[in-house]
């Protein structure tokens, strides 16, 4: 049996990353709702998450978009964020708002606006450099909405070659995360759809290439746990977005819409070594919170992660794997529901009391009153929006 204290050491390293757009206004394309005390400038959004940690001790970074993000002095926030205990993480790309990338960005037929994506993420690694980020993520809207529109395989080809520019450029330290995403905003083909497109892209650039794994970008009825497995099996799991969905990219709370399906992640994420001291698996959030408060929301996404990760560590395997050899096929179901089905709430509340932090955080940050303290300080300026 597999007790909590057993599983302790490996919840303490746990590290979620913030999405620094996680804390700015967001919506639909019906309606983008304001809600008082959201940030204005850059700083505010980094304060925000700064306060997520404080109250779980879950999420040690924040992750950048450029030019979401941009500020004139990037040694400045890296050390207003260190103040605050946080670190400048995961650099986010973003070829997507320019009228030049209306028929693709890294992929584009015309030699030049390919060079004008690049040199973007140019500046994202100039960014890097002062930040001390390691990673640089690649997400691309690049694709086409009719068939015949334009040349799939010249597309791919383009992508090919755009990437390689990139990764030269990365320092010894550095790395480049593909992500792929079936559909939207293009609706016919996206020119990374799928795990395998960016496994290819990325298997020739070289070890400093990986693929991001979004869990909000897959086919309904997708096995994720299955493409994670996979890509820890190639070696090639370089980072993931967490977020859940119904109906299609949601970025609902993680855990939020199937939280059996992030138990099954995760548990993959531990037989393929993911929690490991030297892995190459970094955790993030990609999340809007539409309706409900942002910090909170926050909050709730980073202890629904560790709460899934409590379960999934508790699996009984020497049970697990007898009843596989034995092909005891209820037996071994058995063991792993078992484990999703132990309410490991108490026992992480007692643990995080241990460790200085409150029992309940989102208690904690309800009766702090912080949020009413924003909306009272947080006065002028305008309030940013998730793509500012
Ligand atoms: C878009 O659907 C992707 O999930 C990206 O990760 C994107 O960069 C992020 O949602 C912020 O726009
Ligand atoms: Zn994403
Ligand atoms: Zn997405």
């Amino acid at each position: 049996m597999t007790t909590f204290a057993d599983i302790a050491p490996i919840l303490e390293r746990q590290a979620i990353e913030l999405p620094s757009w996680a804390f700015g206004n967001s919506g639909t394309r019906f309606k983008v709702f304001g809600t008082p005390g959201t940030p204005r400038t850059p700083e505010e959004k980094i304060a925000d998450a700064a306060k997520v940690n404080e109250l779980t001790g879950l999420a040690p970074a924040v992750a950048l978009h450029i030019p979401w993000d941009l500020v004139d002095d990037w040694s400045a926030l890296r050390s207003y964020a260190e103040g605050l205990g946080v670190q400048l993480g995961t650099v986010n790309s973003n070829t997507f708002q320019e009228d030049d990338y209306k028929f693709g960005s890294l992929t584009h037929s015309d030699p030049a606006i390919r060079q004008k994506a690049v040199d973007h993420h140019f500046r994202c690694l100039d960014v890097m450099d002062a930040t001390g980020s390691r990673d640089l993520k690649i997400w691309l809207a690049d694709g086409t909405n009719y068939p015949g529109q334009d040349s799939l395989r010249a597309r791919q080809d383009h992508l090919a070659e755009s990437l390689a520019k990139i990764y030269d450029r990365l320092g010894d330290d550095q790395r480049m995360v593909l992500e792929y995403k079936f559909f939207e905003p293009a609706f016919y083909h996206t020119d990374v759809p799928d795990w395998g497109t960016s496994f290819a892209q990325v298997s020739v650039l070289g070890d400093k290439a990986y693929t991001c794994l979004d869990t909000g970008h897959h086919a309904p009825g997708t096995n994720i746990e299955f493409i994670v497995m996979q890509l820890l099996r190639l070696g090639k799991l370089g980072s993931f977005d967490f977020n859940s969905r119904f109906y299609a990219d949601d970025d609902l709370i993680v855990g939020a819409a199937d939280p059996f399906q992030l138990f099954r992640i995760l548990f993959e994420v531990i037989n393929g070594g993911g929690l490991e001291v030297d892995s190459p698996v970094q955790f993030m959030l990609d999340q809007c919170h539409n309706v409900e408060d942002k910090i909170p929301g926050q909050i709730r996404s980073v202890l629904n992660v560790q709460e899934m990760t409590a379960r999934a560590l508790l699996v009984d395997r020497p049970a697990l794997e007898a009843a596989q050899a034995a092909h005891d096929v209820l037996g071994a179901n058995g063991v792993l529901m078992d484990a999703f089905y132990t309410d490991v709430r108490p026992a992480l509340a007692e643990w995080r009391e241990g460790r200085g932090l409150p029992a309940d955080p989102m208690k904690a940050y309800a009766e702090s009153g912080h949020q009413g303290k924003l909306a009272a300080e947080r006065v002028g300026g305008k309030q940013l929006s998730w793509s500012a």
